[in-house]
């Protein structure tokens, strides 16, 4: 891994400052005034579905061939980085919405992304189900099966930790076809809500994002159409891992906006908080402490943009060094999210651990980002397969 051929720094364009503008007036007015409500009554924030899709931004990396912006990887980061300054919760709406299609984007049929992604730009919205209870990091050790049935697949089996389980209208689901080739004989399908033996179960009782419901999937019997299935039978955990080379840097977007948001809101607290006489943001400690934050995310926002830049552009063609940014970009900042919004919560001091201040949510929401797509130790694995491949 040397030279900067494929990790070439990232430099906003004039169209994605613009963009970040007019995402953050956005979150600022229609999307910050519920995430604490939202958060406080584990409900599904409505209010940012409403406005991200009435802006266009609710599935803005859907091609504009189907109806939707064509967004860039770049400044599909940029939004979901925004929303999640201001809420954790809403931000998984782009962030799933392209994780939840991403598949069917890169290896799906025409036809079939015909059927999928004009419903996500109508405010649909899409999921992704590769984890079961028995086969979360070891994803390839998945259970459901789906067969071969007349003209159409029969699928039969669960998935959990599904972010927007049940909210979702569309779900990329990954199962085993031939269970003789391991994980080549795991097939990705894209199932609808509407389908017969499709069931919601459980949502999860969470730390964080608690707007965002995760929940299981039952698949009892569950029919779908033969075209539902993404590319060839045999190729479904190809292309579910190919989809996180290209989401995880989405996940390092979100943690970025959290670190960011925490960041703003303890400035904002240590220059008006005073105690020995004079404001706390006039003591080294303070300053060094924000220096570091400050320090942490912009090295974070960095290592986000070129990963989302390096997709955009293929860089996986050049030498497979995709997976590796992704994996690490997302690690990195997830890291930076936790340490800086815990360092956020101390310089609040008693009132940072009360909700009355956006902190505390922003330290519970900033967790699962060390967790989701791939555990940071997961991603520490793909990092070292590549550079000792
Ligand atoms: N893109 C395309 N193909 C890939 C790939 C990628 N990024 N990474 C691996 N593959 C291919 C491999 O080349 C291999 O194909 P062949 O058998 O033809 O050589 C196949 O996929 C299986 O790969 P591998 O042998 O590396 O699979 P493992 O089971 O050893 O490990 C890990 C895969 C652990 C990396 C994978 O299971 C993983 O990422 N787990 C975490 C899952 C996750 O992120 N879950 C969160 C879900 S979203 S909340």
């Amino acid at each position: 891994m040397s030279g900067n051929a494929d990790f070439d720094l990232y430099a906003p364009a004039e169209e994605h400052e613009e963009l970040r503008a007019a995402i953050r007036a956005l979150a600022e007015k229609e999307i910050a005034p519920h995430a604490a409500d939202v958060d406080e009554n584990e409900r599904f924030p409505e209010e940012a579905l409403a406005a991200l899709n009435n802006s266009g931004f609710n599935a803005v990396h859907v091609p504009e061939e189907f109806d939707g912006q064509g967004a860039d990887s770049v400044a599909t980061c940029i939004v979901i980085e925004e929303v999640a300054r201001v809420c954790g919760s809403s931000s998984l709406i782009p962030a799933v919405n392209k994780l939840g299609t991403m598949g069917l984007i890169l290896q799906g049929s025409d036809e079939l992304k015909q059927q999928v992604l004009p419903d996500l730009v109508a405010g649909k919205m899409a999921s992704y189900a590769l984890s079961e209870r028995e086969a979360g990091s070891d994803a390839g050790a998945m259970k459901t099966r789906a067969k071969a049935d007349g003209d159409g697949w029969v699928l039969n089996g669960s998935k959990c930790w599904i972010t927007n389980g049940g909210k979702s209208s569309w779900y990329t689901v990954m199962a085993v076809t031939d269970p003789e080739k391991g994980a080549n004989g795991i097939s990705s399908f894209m199932v609808h809500e509407s389908d017969e033996g499709f069931v919601v179960g459980n949502k999860e009782r969470k730390l964080g994002i608690k707007g965002s419901p995760t929940a299981e999937l039952y698949f009892e019997n569950c029919r779908i159409p033969g075209d539902r299935i993404i590319g060839e039978p045999g190729t479904g955990f190809k292309t579910a891992l190919q989809t996180l080379d290209h989401t995880r840097p989405t996940i390092g977007a979100q943690a970025l906006g959290l670190a960011q948001g925490a960041l703003d809101a303890a400035v904002e607290y240590t220059k008006e908080r005073k105690q020995f006489g004079k404001a706390i943001a006039d003591f080294q400690n303070t300053q060094f402490m924000l220096a570091d934050m400050a320090m942490k995310i912009e090295a974070a926002r960095l290592m986000v943009y070129t990963a989302a830049a390096n997709a955009e552009r293929g860089v996986a063609a050049r030498g497979g060094k995709l997976g590796f940014m992704a994996a690490a970009s997302k690690t990195f900042a997830s890291d930076v999210a936790m340490e800086v919004t815990t360092n956020a919560v101390q310089l609040f001091g008693g009132y940072g651990y009360t909700r009355d201040f956006p902190v505390e949510r922003m330290m519970r929401d900033a967790k699962i980002t060390q967790i989701y797509e791939g555990t940071n130790q997961v991603c520490r694995m793909v990092m070292a397969r590549q550079i000792l491949s």
